[in-house]
């Protein structure tokens, strides 16, 4: 009953542009870096390229700042890159998603650069602005996501103005009906230049209504969204997937229904916090893997008919996937295999962030000065400020930093992982001498096979892609498991997450003599008794008689 669409099938490549590919030897990734491996990635086998922002920013927060959204960034190269870049992905079937940034601007777009001049200025009202309060502080409580206060003091004006990210991020106020149309005036020229689609960052706060002290979710989120779909992609054939931190399924449902006319699917992040005590990043906890199976199957089961899933691990604001659920050491490939049969058999669009498919890990760089990301040193200074170690902080960055996936993408055993001949803007993680592309692409049992084989399969098999979910072994501490069936076929899941073998008593109806095993990360499976042994982070699917 689900209608189908081209990216049903999909499967999605993000790419930081700063870390893929460094053409010209500045020590920053560019556009002609990513024309120089789409052919890489149609060896993978992806047919979209989400790209994170190229376009001009101060790069106070790389490129999620935009100061024109009509322009590249010059450390990326020139629109002239990008149009050839869009062509080039063409002619390999390859479509390209951009990266919509639209909750806020940079403080250097022109907008805000005239809104700040006086109070009656025509784009005043493109911002959100308030009075001090009685004793001249800050309007109230809202704290960024960045850490400290949201709201920034103008001297000129004598108001604040709101920033949810960085006080370099002034949100846009969406309540401005002009705000509306000059969003929707510019994605529409990047849509008639032939994209095919949009991210949409942090989508769900353009509904907000500050001072009732809601920011996501607001009561007009969904209106502003159906007009922004009738005023720009909505007759068109894209994908578009919506950045949701607190959707629930109930809300996921309302975005991707497509008789609701809002976008294709959005990002959940229920099975990212889960190893965030009280939804701290900062406080990293072990993995609870029956939690993780509740939540992920519950959204399996909650879209089957109405909506449609994403389905990632990871992206450039998280850690490696293999480090997080997985192994580093000795089970990093089998574990890493693991975690892309689980995820990649489920039903949902895949999403594999730069680097994930040569399991590339987190890195731990020895001091606060190694690191990058805006967010990492804010906090680092508020919170040993507020009375946790340096030392303390340091290893929760080990843990969760963004900068853990903006190291620069390892592709060769050369100086710099291959990345560039110049350093770098972030140091490579030292591992690049055994974990990279070329490697990878010499061993037929490496990471990045098994990613080519599993997006190959969704290809082949639409149980895959439309096939219903059903879980089993539930509450098994060590076992993830479902079955995906459709009216000609089921097929088997398995995966071991842990480094101990187990062994599992299988249920009659998913015995057999006989299976077909589709990709398995030890010895590929022909039968399967009542007893099943897994060795460590073993995982396979197998297509049941
Ligand atoms: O991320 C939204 C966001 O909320 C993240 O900053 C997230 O909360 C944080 O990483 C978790 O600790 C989007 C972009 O993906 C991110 O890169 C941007 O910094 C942010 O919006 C602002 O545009």
């Amino acid at each position: 009953n689900i209608t189908p669409k081209w990216w049903h099938d999909a499967v999605v490549y993000q790419i930081y542009p700063r870390s893929y590919c460094d053409s010209n030897n500045d020590g920053m990734g560019d556009l002609r870096g990513i024309i120089s491996k789409l052919d890489y990635l149609k060896t993978l086998g992806v047919n979209v390229i989400w790209l994170s922002p190229v376009y001009q920013s101060p790069m106070d927060d790389n490129g999620y700042d935009i100061s024109d959204y009509q322009d590249i960034a010059p450390m990326f190269g020139t629109m002239a890159d990008m149009d050839e870049l869009l062509a080039e992905a063409k002619q390999r079937d390859i479509r390209i998603i951009m990266d919509l940034v639209v909750n806020h601007t940079s403080d250097e777009h022109p907008w805000f650069k005239e809104a700040r001049k006086s109070k009656d200025n025509p784009y005043r009202d493109y911002y959100i602005w308030r009075q001090p309060n009685e004793d001249g502080g800050v309007p109230d409580e809202m704290g960024s996501v960045f850490g400290g206060t949201a709201w920034e003091f103008d001297e000129q004006t004598g108001e604040y103005f709101l920033h949810i990210f960085s006080k370099r991020q002034p949100d846009l106020n969406w309540e401005n009906p002009k705000v509306q149309e000059e969003v929707h005036k510019m994605m529409n020229w990047w849509i008639d230049k032939g994209i095919g689609g949009f991210r949409l960052d942090v989508i769900d706060l353009i509904g907000k209504e500050i001072d009732k002290k809601i920011t996501g979710n607001g009561p007009r989120l969904h209106t502003l969204i159906q007009e922004m779909n009738r005023a720009t992609f909505g007759d068109k054939d894209v994908l578009t997937v919506g950045e949701t931190w607190d959707a629930t399924p109930e809300i996921a449902k309302l975005y991707s229904n497509p008789a609701r006319d809002e976008f294709s699917m959005v990002f959940q992040f229920e099975h990212i916090s889960l190893t965030w005590q009280h939804g701290d990043k900062w406080s990293p906890i072990p993995l609870d893997l029956p939690a993780l199976k509740r939540v992920l199957t519950k959204w399996q089961v909650e879209l089957a008919d109405e909506g449609w899933n994403s389905l990632f691990w990871n992206n450039h604001d998280l850690p490696r996937i293999v480090s997080k659920y997985g192994c580093e050491g000795e089970y990093r490939v089998p574990s890493a295999k693991m975690l892309a049969t689980t995820l990649h058999m489920m039903k949902g669009t895949p999403y594999v962030f730069q680097g994930e498919e040569i399991g590339m890990t987190n890195v731990a760089f020895p001091s606060i000065d190694d690191y990058r990301d805006i967010e990492t040193l804010n906090f680092y200074k508020v919170r040993t400020e507020n009375g946790v170690s340096p030392e303390d902080q340091l290893a929760a960055i080990h843990v969760n930093s963004r900068d853990n996936a903006r190291t620069p993408m390892q592709w060769d055993d050369s100086a710099n992982g291959g990345f560039s001949d110049a350093q770098p803007w972030i140091n490579v993680n030292p591992n690049y001498t055994h974990i990279n592309v070329a490697q990878a692409l010499d061993d037929p049992n490496s990471i990045f096979y098994h990613y080519q084989h599993l997006i190959a399969l969704r290809k082949a098999m639409p149980v895959i892609v439309y096939g219903s979910f059903e879980p089993v072994f539930e509450d098994h501490p060590a076992v993830f498991g479902y079955v995906r069936a459709n009216d000609d076929v089921r097929v088997l899941v398995l995966s071991n997450f842990t480094r101990e073998s187990v062994t599992v008593d299988l249920p009659e109806s998913l015995q057999a003599e006989q299976v077909e095993c589709l990709i398995s990360n030890y010895t590929a499976p022909s039968t399967l008794a009542q007893t099943v042994t897994l060795q460590p982070y073993e995982s396979f699917a197998v297509v049941l008689p």
